[in-house]
């Protein structure tokens, strides 16, 4: 019998997730492990520069001193922590996986699917393996109403479930795309603590402030451990890290503002709706500033990869 880790979550049932070795032995031993998410490059950047990013998020864990374990479902198989081959699976074009929220983990399984998880699959799978501590690049929110209205029931699953699971999330905030406010009131109902990682103000993904205050400011990873262990002692939820884009990343603002102004109006008069508007916003993005918005999103995963590692150290200690 091993003991569980400390930093660890227990795992929520017998549920059938395929650990790589590596990931196995470090959860055995109790160290450090991050989980990464797999929608951001299966969905969220151009082929070819996804399996780069997947590799420079990969070293950049191991470097801060934690394992790796990026999740997916292959041929129905939950998978926590990649082989080379299983990730040039996840970042090729012609695999066409589908995006796999909690909800479509069950369906997907039973009929031998593939698909990369999101924020909310990631979290329910690496949950059920162990793992405490996830980095991602941008959480799902709440989205914009469509023009000639004042509500939207497009509320991402990534909320509902972080209410419910115990994992630490450390992400950039969501993009201005979503409606930051609104999604910053469904997470307060859902009782997930908002932790700013060094800063006063809400990130925006491409920018480093949405201008909406962070219920907590924390100021290095050790605060973070604290604060996620006292969490942990009464809650079930989870808890959100919001860690700004680095400063030299930063989009102009200027730029961003009239991408975004205008990528709405380009969606907004065409028949892109439902799941598909995001895509076709940031398609929006990176082809009209250049590529500028891809390497932004880059460096903003990669810092976050960082300091989860950091952190996932600090509560392995
Ligand atoms: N935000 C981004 N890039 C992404 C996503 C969100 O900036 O790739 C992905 C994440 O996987 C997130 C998901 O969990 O989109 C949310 O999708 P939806 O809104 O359909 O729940
Ligand atoms: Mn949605």
């Amino acid at each position: 019998m091993t003991s569980t880790p400390r930093h660890a979550t227990a795992p929520a049932t017998a549920a059938p997730v395929r650990l790589s070795a590596e990931v196995a032995d470090a959860l055995e031993a109790g160290s450090a492990v991050v989980a990464l998410e797999s929608t951001i490059l299966s969905h969220g950047l151009p082929p070819g520069r996804n399996l780069e990013v997947a590799g420079r998020l990969e070293n950049t864990v191991r470097r801060a001193g934690a394992v790796p374990a990026t999740i997916a479902v292959l041929d129905g198989t939950p998978l926590v922590g990649l082989t080379t081959a299983q990730l040039e699976r996840v970042c090729s074009p012609e695999e066409d996986l589908d995006k796999l929220s909690a909800r479509d983990l069950g369906p997907a399984l039973a009929s031998g699917r593939s698909g990369a998880t999101t924020v909310a699959g990631t979290s329910v799978l690496a949950h059920a393996a162990g793992i405490g501590v996830f980095a991602t690049g941008g959480l799902g929110g709440v989205h914009l109403p469509p023009p000639g209205e004042t509500t939207t029931w497009d509320v991402s699953a990534d909320l509902a479930v972080l209410g419910r699971t115990p994992i630490l999330v450390v992400c950039s905030g969501m993009k201005s795309i979503l409606d930051i406010p609104a999604t910053l009131e469904v997470l307060e109902t859902g009782s997930v603590p908002v932790l700013g990682y060094g800063v006063d103000e809400f990130p925006a993904f491409y920018l480093r402030s949405s201008g909406q205050p962070v219920p907590h400011r924390v100021d290095g990873p050790e605060q973070v451990a604290g604060a996620m262990r006292a969490h942990r002692t009464f809650s079930p939820a989870g808890m959100l890290l919001a860690n700004p884009i680095p400063e030299e990343a930063e989009m102009d603002r200027e730029l961003h503002d009239r991408l975004l102004v205008e990528g709405l109006a380009e969606v907004t008069g065409s028949a892109v709706s439902g799941g598909d508007v995001t895509p076709a916003l940031l398609e929006h993005f990176h082809t009209a500033s250049g590529g500028v918005s891809l390497d932004a999103n880059e460096e903003l995963v990669v810092a976050n990869a960082e300091l989860a590692s950091l952190v996932a150290v600090e509560l392995a200690r």
